[in-house]
């Protein structure tokens, strides 16, 4: 095991990656800007190191720097959490060449998942449902008869993107040349390469995830679903484990898809697999996330796996600590994304010192959060503050919960997405399942006032009757044969 590992990060994903350090005995190292002296990462590590001034480039993003420190200080392995270096193969290699272990995937899975192409074409070698679209970076003539094949409206999606960044729906044929034209300069100038792919676009669905472990010794497990449609601008808000639209017959299928994706790309250590789902419960891959994801805690919630640790012991080189056969999901969690940012004011990030802050705690209720009275909230980096992530045995528990969990925090000093958060869980819409992608953007109204008494109760009660739900076995089923895939047998869609 490590002696001392070192997390490349801040704010409240370097402080949980640190918490999973200290349960294992493992010493710490936090890295800071200089915006972070006080920072809640540098008081919990065992020792910290200033890496520079405040903007990223100049700090939380510096290879050389943090590698150095890592040597100087004699840690044995890098944590780098999610955003900043998390993604980026360059990182992996000179943790690598530096006689370091990275606690994420291979250099060659980071790349190779990265460009977004190169995934779809893993996944539908190995049959799993892809989105319809190309498999390959064509130039514009051949991309503009291809989109006429798949059919419009059609999505053009940036080859090095990921996540919605640079992503552009194209309804009209005739629009289509011009799209590709700002597609390209846009992908070019947002990721150094201008490569561009089309899907065809799908609505009325659900983004959907499945959590995947791998060890080193070729085991992949899958830890279920988590249901993220509600975003606002690509920006996840709430996320839950289970998603109302996966039974469990889906699941079994969707988490045998993400298995086998993730074996034919040799990839070790966490990663997610993204899906859409449409209103026949079809599933489509879209693409791979190769990091510790901001969500993970819901599938902790209801799996009982420390996601964080079981990363550490994969990249120590241990075998995964479960088998699939011991994964189940249990009860229901949920998550609701703590920004700065005004809600009743399109989400305008808010900046300023936290005055008071009073912590929701108690029966279920987990508070992920680098927060404490004095911090300077600025505008260096990402406006999430906390998470607040609640269980219980159902999703109308959990719902009640979460309510319970919001109306005790109190942040002063900043703007935050409570009151959004709060009409959320009061949302007639959300409280019986009834939401997809565009739930956030198109039919959701922040100044309308809660929904009527009558209607609110009778969703609880509809949540109850629909969502009631013990444990759910995540069991891949016996493979039918060495040459066949389980899910083929199946009958899964391609
Ligand atoms: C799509 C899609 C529909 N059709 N691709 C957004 C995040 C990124 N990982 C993929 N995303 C999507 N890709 C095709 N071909 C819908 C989304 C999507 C979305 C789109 C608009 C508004 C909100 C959204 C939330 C989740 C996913």
């Amino acid at each position: 095991m490590f002696q001392k590992i070192l997390v490349a990060n801040r704010g409240e994903i370097a402080v949980r990656v640190l918490r999973a350090c200290r349960e294992l005995g493992v010493e710490t190292v936090a890295v800071y800007s200089d915006a972070d002296r006080n920072a809640l990462h540098v008081r919990y590590a065992t020792e910290a190191y200033n890496i520079g001034p405040a903007p990223a480039r100049e700090s939380y993003l510096r290879i050389d720097k943090i590698v150095e420190i890592a040597l100087r200080a004699k840690a044995d392995a890098i944590h780098p959490g999610y955003g900043f270096l998390a993604e980026n193969p360059q990182f992996a290699r000179a943790v690598a060449a530096a006689d370091l272990a990275f606690i994420g995937p291979p250099a060659q899975a980071i790349q190779a998942m990265g460009n977004k192409v190169e995934a779809r074409k893993l996944a539908q070698q190995v049959g799993a449902p892809v989105v319809p679209g190309v498999y390959e970076t064509l130039d514009d003539a051949a991309m503009i008869q291809a989109a006429a094949t798949i059919g419009y409206p059609v999505m053009i999606k940036a080859a090095a993107g990921g996540g919605g960044k640079g992503m552009r729906r194209v309804d009209d044929p005739a629009e289509m040349a011009s799209a590709l034209a700002r597609a390209h300069s846009e992908a070019a100038a947002a990721f150094g390469d201008d490569a561009v792919y089309i899907e065809k676009a799908l609505s009325g669905v659900r983004h959907v995830e499945i959590q995947i472990l791998a060890d080193s010794k070729g085991n992949v497990i899958h830890l279920g679903e988590r249901e993220c449609s509600l975003q606002r601008r690509h920006q996840k808000l709430v996320e839950e484990a289970p998603s109302v639209a996966v039974v469990d017959k889906l699941r079994i299928t969707m988490g045998a898809a993400a298995v086998q994706i993730a074996q034919a790309a040799n990839y070790v250590n966490a990663g997610t697999m993204e899906f859409l789902v449409d209103k026949d419960s079809n599933f489509y891959f879209l693409e791979m996330n190769t990091r510790l994801q901001v969500e993970h805690p819901v599938t902790e919630l209801v799996t009982g796996v420390d996601i964080v640790k079981e990363q550490i012991r994969i990249a120590s080189g241990r075998p995964l600590s479960l088998r699939q056969e011991n994964i189940v999901m249990r009860g229901w969690a949920i998550e609701c994304r703590i920004t700065a940012e005004d809600p009743y004011n399109h989400f305008l990030p808010s900046v300023g010192k936290i005055t008071k802050l009073q912590e929701p705690t108690g029966p279920g209720v987990r508070l992920e959060t680098g927060l404490y009275e004095g911090m300077e909230v600025s505008l260096f980096y990402d406006p999430l503050i906390a998470k607040l992530c609640v269980w219980g045995e159902t999703r109308a528990a959990a719902i009640l919960r979460m309510r319970r969990a919001l109306s005790e925090f109190q942040i002063m000093g900043v703007s935050t997405a409570i009151p959004f958060h709060q009409k959320m869980m009061e949302s007639t819409n959300f409280m019986g399942g009834h939401f997809d992608t565009r739930f956030v953007e198109e039919k959701f109204e922040m100044h309308q006032g809660g929904a009527p008494d009558k209607e609110r109760v009778a969703a609880v009660i509809g949540a109850l009757l629909t969502h009631e739900r013990r444990q759910t076995a995540l069991n891949i089923p016996p493979t039918q044969g060495a040459s066949g895939s389980a899910w083929r047998a199946r009958g899964w869609k391609n």
